[in-house]
């Protein structure tokens, strides 16, 4: 099975997951419980909770165990995806080819979708009952992770001073700490041994970095059709991106290392991985 075809399993599994947790459109209030399914279900790769479920599965773990935990990142990744949207934010009118939540429901509704989502989280992820996996996850979207990253990156707007380290830790806060967790809460789910999960988690920021690295340069090479989303926005904000401060040639050089990186250090486990490899490999050749 290719990686896209496994990834498009673990969707339909996600999905069915959350449509049965997630309140109905008309349960009140209403508005929100539309938007909240608005975005949820407006597409989207599944990208991490198709991690979160490999890492289940190469330590042998059980699907439905792993399911809310996987579900829940991606409510937390949709939450992240409706705040940076904002007009306060990177002001898109498009998202997964659809408006963005707020141009359909209004800046307000949008703000409190992203925070409910963000709490629903939790609730999924906290259903295995093991509190190291609210803990990742936490951290992982706090100011040392994702909110961190964020922050870095909206004040590097228009800087003509950036270095390579502001960039790397905009990319690795920003993005690659959510997708480090979704491996290695995986991974926890499945009762994997901690040095397992230092290897888990270095992959994890490897192929993370390589995911946004790819993110930028699909952002100047490809087209609002194939993407969903506002082509060139980074460009025309002036933001901080890889291609911005090594080229873009240099910058898919660096992606491809690191997911070679990412794929060795799979071999020091005594696991199946092929899987985990395939995702590797398909963050450096996605068109989208
Ligand atoms: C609390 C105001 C406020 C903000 C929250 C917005 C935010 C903090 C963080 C932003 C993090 C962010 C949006 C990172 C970009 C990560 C990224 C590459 C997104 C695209 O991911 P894909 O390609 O998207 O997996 P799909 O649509 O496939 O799910």
């Amino acid at each position: 099975m290719t990686p896209v075809e496994y990834l498009e399993i673990q969707k339909k599994r996600v999905n069915e997951y959350l449509d049965a947790f997630l309140l109905g459109e008309d349960d009140a209030p209403e508005s929100i419980h539309r938007a909240i399914r608005y975005s949820v279900f407006s597409g989207g790769k599944r990208f991490r909770a198709g991690l979160c479920i490999t890492a289940a599965e190469s330590f042998g773990g059980d699907i439905d165990r792993v399911l809310p935990v996987a579900s829940g990142i991606e409510l937390i990744h949709t939450y992240s995806l409706i705040h940076d949207d904002l007009p306060c934010m990177d002001d898109d009118d498009l998202r997964r080819g659809k408006p963005t939540l707020h141009k359909v429901f209004g800046e307000n509704i949008a703000v409190l979708a992203g925070d409910a989502l963000n709490a629903l989280a939790f609730t999924l992820v906290a259903k295995p009952g093991d509190c190291r996996l609210i803990r990742i996850l936490a951290d992982a979207i706090g100011t040392e992770g994702m909110i961190g990253g964020q922050v870095a990156d909206v004040e590097a707007v228009e800087r003509d001073d950036l270095t390579e380290d502001d960039v790397n830790f905009i990319h690795t806060h920003k993005t690659a700490a959510l997708i480090s967790a979704s491996l290695e809460m995986g991974a926890v789910t499945a009762g994997a041994e901690d040095e397992e999960l230092v290897v888990i988690r270095n992959f994890g920021k490897h192929i993370g970095l390589a995911f946004q690295i790819v993110d930028d340069v699909l952002d100047i090479e490809s087209t609002d059709e194939v993407l969903g989303k506002d082509v060139g926005s980074d460009m025309e904000q002036d933001k901080a991106t890889y291609p911005k401060v090594f080229g873009l040639d240099r910058s898919k050089a660096i992606a491809r290392d690191l997911v070679e990186d990412a794929v060795g250090e799979l071999d020091s486990l005594r696991h199946e991985t092929g899987m985990l490899k395939g995702l590797a490999q398909f963050v450096i050749s996605r068109v989208y």
